[in-house]
C-alpha cells in the first residue's frame, strides 16, 4: 500500500434496489478506503440497459487519488459491492452495485481478473459521458482522446438526472 500515488477512475452503476442511493453513497465510501481520496465526481445519470436487462440504471463516474496497487483496489471495490448485497446470478445480471476501474493512471494492465482502461469504456455512453464530464481533456491509454469517442455512442440513451 506504498506506492507511487496515481490518478484512477471508477465507473459505478446499479439498477436494483434503491440504485441512486447505492450510488451515491458508492462515491461517498470511495474517499474512506485505504490510502485513498475522493478527487471528482460526475453527475448521477439515468441509462437504458446495454446489453442487458432489468430496469434503467442508474451511473456516475469518479475520480480518486490511491496510493493502492490496481489488484488492491479491485479487491476494496468488490468488497463494496459485496456489503451493497452484489450477487452475480448471471452475466450482466440487474445488480445493486457495480464498481469497474475505467482508468488506473496511464496504465494498461490486463491480467485474468483485471483489464484496464476497461475494455468497454470506448463503446459505452454510461461509462464514457460521466468520465467526460469529470475531465473533458482524459487521454484513454492505448487508444486516444476519450471525446473522440462520443460520436461512436451518440445513439445510448443517457440522461443526467
Ligand atoms: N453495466 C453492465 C451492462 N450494461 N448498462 C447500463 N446502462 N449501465 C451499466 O452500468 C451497465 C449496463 C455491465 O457491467
Ligand atoms: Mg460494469
Ligand atoms: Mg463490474
Amino acid at each position: 500500500m506504498t506506492g507511487a500515488r496515481i490518478t484512477a477512475y471508477i465507473g459505478i452503476g446499479a439498477n436494483l434496489g434503491n440504485a441512486r442511493a447505492s450510488v451515491e453513497k458508492a462515491i461517498q465510501q470511495l474517499d474512506t478506503l485505504p490510502a485513498t481520496r475522493l478527487t471528482g465526481q460526475s453527475c448521477l445519470f439515468r441509462t437504458a440497459p446495454i446489453d442487458a436487462g432489468g430496469d434503467d440504471y442508474i451511473n456516475a463516474a469518479a475520480r480518486i487519488e490511491t496510493r493502492l496497487q490496481p489488484g488492491e483496489l479491485l479487491q476494496e471495490l468488490q468488497l463494496m459491492e459485496q456489503a451493497a448485497g452484489r450477487e452475480r446470478r448471471f452475466v450482466n445480471a440487474p445488480r445493486t452495485l457495480d464498481l469497474d476501474i475505467l482508468l488506473f493512471g496511464s496504465q494498461e494492465i490486463s491480467t485474468e481478473l483485471l483489464t484496464v482502461p476497461h475494455p468497454r469504456l470506448t463503446q459505452r455512453a454510461f461509462a464514457l459521458i460521466p468520465l467526460l464530464q469529470i475531465d473533458p481533456l482524459i487521454a484513454i491509454p492505448g487508444k486516444g482522446p476519450a471525446h473522440s469517442f462520443v460520436t461512436a455512442v451518440a445513439g445510448q440513451v443517457i440522461c443526467k438526472i
